[in-house]
């Protein structure tokens, strides 16, 4: 059985969660808090000295960590159903906006900047939330004048069935609507979502349906 640590509010949680779901893969999850410092301790550390989740133990190997990583790893190892399209544009373009997400916007707002932005630049809970508003709303933004309008955006961020890029999307939409990021202006962001929501292997990843989980946050 594949065995993951993560947290009920991690986005990048969030995206392998969808992926094992929707390769039907089994797995058991075990949360490590990050709001309290359990990645910190020297149990999570030996699995991950980054100080992050998710990790992933799989088919007897060493941890493996990075959600895009992870994402590849059960793309070549279980192909079907295929999270990246067949043609070599495709995936650059499924890649490109999964990155935009995940490398250029979900990392600016991780506890550990959170952290930073308090104990070391001394802004308080208002500042905070503006910055992390900031960054949702923006990726968002990018998001949306990536898809709209192109011809390969489908039902889902690249033609009618889920990718990386959705799993990306939205982990973010989750997070945003966490900190009341309106995007309702965003139709085609929206839309997706809403897509991706509608199907169980997406919903039953949801972060407030996990352990620990808040009934509303
Ligand atoms: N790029 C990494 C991000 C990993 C990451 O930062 N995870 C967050 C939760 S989504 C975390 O564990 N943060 C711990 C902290 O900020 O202290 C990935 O995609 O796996």
């Amino acid at each position: 059985m594949i065995k993951m640590y993560g947290f009920w509010r991690s986005a990048a949680s969030f995206r392998v969660r969808v992926a094992l779901n929707l390769k039907g893969l089994p797995f058991e999850e075990e949360m490590i808090d990050i709001d309290v410092g359990t990645q910190y301790t020297a149990d999570f550390l030996a699995l991950n000295p980054q100080a992050a989740v998710p990790a992933v133990l799989v088919d007897g190997g060493p941890p493996l960590t990075q959600s895009l990583a992870i994402l590849e790893y059960l793309e070549e190892t279980h192909p079907a159903p295929a999270l990246l399209p067949a043609d070599p544009r495709g995936r650059a373009r499924v890649r490109s906006l999964a990155l935009l997400w995940a490398a250029d916007h979900h990392p600016l707002i991780v506890p550990r900047i959170r952290r930073y932005l308090a104990d070391e630049m001394g802004q308080d809970e208002a500042a905070r939330t503006r910055w992390i508003r900031h960054w949702f709303r923006e990726g968002l933004v990018a998001g949306e004048a990536r898809l709209a309008g192109d011809p390969a955006t489908g039902s889902f961020c690249h033609g009618d069935s889920p990718s990386f890029a959705d799993l990306c999307l939205v982990s973010q939409a989750a997070g945003a609507k966490g900190f009341k990021v309106d995007f309702n202006d965003l139709p085609t962001v929206s839309r997706i979502v809403e897509t991706c929501l509608a199907r169980d292997e997406f919903a039953r990843a949801h972060p407030l349906r996990q352990p620990g989980a808040p009934a509303q946050h």
